[in-house]
């Protein structure tokens, strides 16, 4: 039996989303960070980090949203092949990952932590503007290269993580410029996969 643990509309919508994608059945656990302590202290043993997602395979369990979301795209591929290690669309796929997990993911994260995760006294102004800057300068590129599917001319985890990531940047208006963005994550979030569930539930 699969669990997922995550946290409202956070980054296990990715593994979330895979899961549905790939019609394979698991348990929700929606708990928040800091409660992992007192609700679920074996994901605590096996994640230190005291982040979320983590998913809870058998006795496995792993962490890192997208690493979860290649993990059971890999495990499946009967329900849905994901690109063959060693091949082109395999370096394809990571590099649109990796992207999309770093390089865009990290300004997103320096603008939420200083809007509204840390402490007052340690939020700034200065650094959120330079976070949307250096999301800007990537989007402008990205929006360029943007295909309807990122790899093999077919929906995969790729699409997953640069899907989920586009959608973070557009609740913070920065894809106005950007149409194909814009368009790629309209198009994309309306599979019956997406969670969109997820974008109600509030504890
Ligand atoms: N790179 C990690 C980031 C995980 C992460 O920061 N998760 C947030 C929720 S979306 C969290 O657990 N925050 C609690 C904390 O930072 O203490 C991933 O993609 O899974």
């Amino acid at each position: 039996m699969i669990t997922l643990y995550g946290y409202n509309r956070s980054r296990w919508i990715k593994p979330y989303w895979t899961l549905n994608e790939l019609g394979v059945p698991f348990e929700a656990k929606n708990v928040r960070p800091d409660y992992l302590h007192a609700e679920c202290p074996e994901v605590l043993a096996h994640n230190p980090f005291a982040k979320l997602p983590v998913l809870v395979d058998g006795d496995f369990y792993v962490f890192e949203s997208s690493a979860i979301s290649t993990y059971l795209a890999d495990k499946y591929p009967e329900k849905k092949p994901s690109p063959k290690p060693g091949s082109r669309d395999r370096a394809l796929y990571d590099q649109w990952i990796s992207l999309a997990s770093t390089d865009l993911e990290q300004p997103l994260w320096r603008i939420a932590k200083h809007s509204f995760l840390y402490p007052p006294e340690k939020q700034s102004e200065a650094d959120k503007i330079l976070a949307r800057e250096d999301f800007l300068k990537e989007a402008k590129v990205l929006n360029e290269l943007i295909t309807p599917f990122l790899v093999g001319g077919s929906f995969s985890v790729a699409d997953i993580v640069m899907g989920y990531t586009l959608n973070w940047a557009n609740g913070y208006k920065l894809l106005e410029d950007f149409p194909k963005l814009k368009s790629y994550i309209v198009e994309h979030t309306a599979r019956k996969s997406f969670p969109k569930e997820l974008f109600q539930v509030a504890r």
